[in-house]
């Protein structure tokens, strides 16, 4: 029920939110708009009346222009976070502004994109890195992005996600969100457990989820537990260079569980890697057969395996040699981790979905899907476990550490939790899939900053609409979250929105965190129709330091250098050599040059493009008809693409980007003379 409209809450709220606009956070030019007269002393008055009015006719309570005024950006201010948010099945990562929950920007990804040419003349030879047995695969459900770090915090240089689909994951640039490499994982079709980064971004963690037999050739699924299997692959990743070293590469083998996430330790619980597990039952389904469904079979025990892995010593392993090869790819095996101390399990509560560790390295947040707490485990009585001997084994052999000795509290926070996210007040947050609401508790011994008491304990819940799978709090998966605000992913939207046909949109809901104790606020609404993201991250906006233009004229932004092939201004030009036509062009406002491109059908045309221009957003595109090409060229960008004229006739290529007032002279004509 809306709360009735009363014209003294109205005159109270909107005088309190013009009172709370310090003069310290407006820009300069709207101060000196309001030095210079004061007109605006009395326009504020005025807007008072105005604002109830508009508050009246659109049936707004109180709360509603709170979170209106704690949204709403004027013109030209930007947002002070930026949130990286996987596709899902779009392929693509998307990056949205908070608080106004504007999409800025698609990057794209797996999946061709035309608006930026990604697989239409540009990102190719990317796009090719993602083929899976030489087929390709130009689709994937993206799940994890994970902002690179240094010292557990967001540095703002890079992006990794990956593709639950293929088991692919890719690397993009963040000084021009694009991407740069797609690896595709030689020993797997599923990666659900993708990715996540080491606290200095040394290394991107990919778990796998279904299992198979690593590099998935047949094997009877009646021989599932001694063919199948799981496996965790660590990427080694080179900062200088932009790029994984899959040659540095290496995977541990793990039981054919099914990984679902990982996470990695930090501070005290750096060097160490921990994942959480489901079909601990070894469930091979089959309900055609008459056997349990996977939902059920997969179901059936109380517990499944967090999985603890000593990252370190698994280096060290790595380096030693101790690997056998799969599929081109060094692999630790199962037995190899057992023996070397690498690998350990612990029992987890029911279903379990997903694994989050709390900002001081300390505490392990699991999550059973089909059980009310959230179980908090300690690092340091994860060590004292280990030390201490005495394990039970798994079928595999791998030790079980107890679960009393391990864990150091269980709170009850509802049905259905999943994913737990952090602030900067010793709070943290869990969605709960099945209420659906975002609950907040107390993280024991962090809580100090308000309450100095160790508290494991709910302190309270918003309500969100419908079926939260992740949260992402502001930086709220760092050594140093920011608190302030969350985004509920919601996977249902069912009445929030006009209903765009039976298929509805995602619903990405916007929570103010920053008030303490049980007061949540949900704030606004963003519909999201373009696949369904599972994982975000929000980073600080000032942390990211992007290229405005490219930095040099001829820029290849594949491998972030000139390229000594972009033509310049002057070197325009066509030359044949046999049947290889190649094509040096510029583009700046209003022309191509050259205009007239001549060749015969069959010849084959290395067409070389570079934006001449150096001015910000001077945008121009690239369409060609007839032979499937459209790019977005930059200022200052290079593009080389080549084809095969093998289709006779004129064909009118243009600027697909309206980038001035001549932009629709800025075309030219492709002759291909018949044979
Ligand atoms: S997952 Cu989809 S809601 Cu892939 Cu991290 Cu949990
Ligand atoms: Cu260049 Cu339109």
């Amino acid at each position: 029920m809306k709360r009735a409209l009363s014209l003294l809450g109205v005159g109270l709220t909107a005088t309190a939110l013009l009172a709370s606009c310090s003069e310290g956070e407006r820009p300069a030019r709207q101060r000196a708009d309001a030095q210079t007269s004061n007109v605006s002393t009395s326009r504020a008055t005025g807007a008072n009346g105005t604002l109830e009015q508009v508050a009246r006719e659109r049936n707004l309570t109180p709360d509603d222009l709170i979170a209106a005024a704690k949204t709403y950006l004027p013109s030209g201010r930007h947002d002070d976070y930026i949130m990286f948010s996987s596709g899902g099945h779009s392929g693509q990562l998307f990056l949205i502004g908070v608080p106004s929950m504007r999409l800025l920007r698609t990057v794209a990804v797996f999946t061709p994109e035309s608006w930026q040419g990604w697989g239409f003349g540009a990102g190719n030879e990317i796009l090719d890195e993602g083929k899976v047995n030489g087929r390709d695969v130009l689709w994937a459900d993206t799940h994890h992005p994970a902002l690179s770090e240094t010292n557990g915090d967001y540095d703002g240089e890079f992006c990794f996600i990956n593709d639950k689909a293929n088991a692919r994951i890719a690397v993009i640039d963040l000084k021009d969100f694009e991407t740069k490499q797609i690896v595709k994982n030689p020993l797997s079709l599923s990666d659900h457990g993708g990715c996540f980064v080491t606290p200095d971004t040394e290394w991107v963690i990919e778990g796998g989820q279904y299992g198979s037999p690593l590099g998935w050739e047949y094997a009877p699924i009646e021989d599932y537990n001694n063919s199948y299997r799981g496996y965790v692959t660590f990427w080694k990743f080179d900062r200088a260079s932009g790029r994984i070293l899959t040659d540095k590469s290496f995977a541990m083998e793990l039981p054919p569980y099914w990984q679902d996430l990982f996470d990695a330790g930090k501070f005290v619980s750096e060097g160490w890697i921990f994942g959480n597990s489901i079909n601990t039952e070894l469930a091979t389904g089959g309900i055609e057969s008459g056997n349990p469904p996977f939902e059920a079979g997969v179901s059936q025990r109380d517990n499944d395996y967090l999985h603890v892995i000593n990252f370190e010593k698994a280096i060290a392993t790595y380096n030693a040699g101790k690997t056998r090869e799969v599929a081109g790819f060094p692999v630790i095996e199962t037995q190899t981790a057992v023996d070397e101390g690498l690998l350990y399990f612990i029992p987890e509560p029911k279903s379990p979905h997903g694994v989050d560790i709390s900002p001081d390295g300390n505490y392990i947040v699991v999550s059973g899907k089909l059980d009310p707490h959230v179980t908090i485990y300690g690092f340091n009585e994860i060590q004292e476990a280990i030390a201490g001997g005495g394990y039970t084994q798994d079928q595999y052999g791998v030790p079980i550490l107890d679960f009393d000795d391990c864990t150091v509290a269980q709170i009850e926070v509802g049905l259905g939790p999943l994913h737990t996210q952090f602030d900067d007040q010793g709070y943290a947050y869990t969605s709960l899939f099945l209420e659906p609401a975002v609950a907040r508790w107390a993280l024991g011994g962090e809580a100090g900053k308000l309450n100095p008491e160790p508290d494991w304990s709910l302190v309270g819940k918003v309500n969100v609409h419908y079926n939260v799978g992740h949260i992402s709090a502001a930086e709220g998966d760092t050594a140093s979250p920011d608190g302030k605000y969350l985004v509920s992913l919601n996977k249902w939207s069912i009445d929030r929105f006009f209903p765009t046909g039976p298929l509805l949109p995602q619903n990405f809901q916007l929570v103010d965190i920053a008030d303490q104790g049980d007061s949540m606020q949900l704030l606004y609404d963003m519909p999201v129709g373009f696949g369904e993201p599972h994982y975000a991250q929000i980073i600080k906006a000032d942390k990211l330091d992007p290229w405005l233009v490219y930095p040099e004229i001829g820029w290849d932004p594949v491998h972030q250098r000139v390229d000594p092939n972009a033509p310049r201004a002057g070197q325009e030009g066509i030359t044949r050599n046999g049947n290889t036509v190649t094509v040096n062009m510029t583009a700046i406002r209003s022309h191509f040059n050259p205009e007239h491109v001549k060749v015969k059908q069959g010849d084959r045309v290395i067409w070389r493009l570079t934006s001449v221009e150096r001015a910000q957003d001077s945008t121009h595109g690239f369409a060609l008809p007839a032979y499937n090409i459209n790019l977005s060229l930059e200022p200052g960008e290079y593009i080389q693409f080549e084809f095969v004229a093998d289709q006779a006739g004129t064909f009118p290529f243009y600027c697909s980007e309206f980038c001035s007032a001549l932009h629709l002279e800025m075309m030219g004509y492709f002759l291909v003379e018949p044979n």
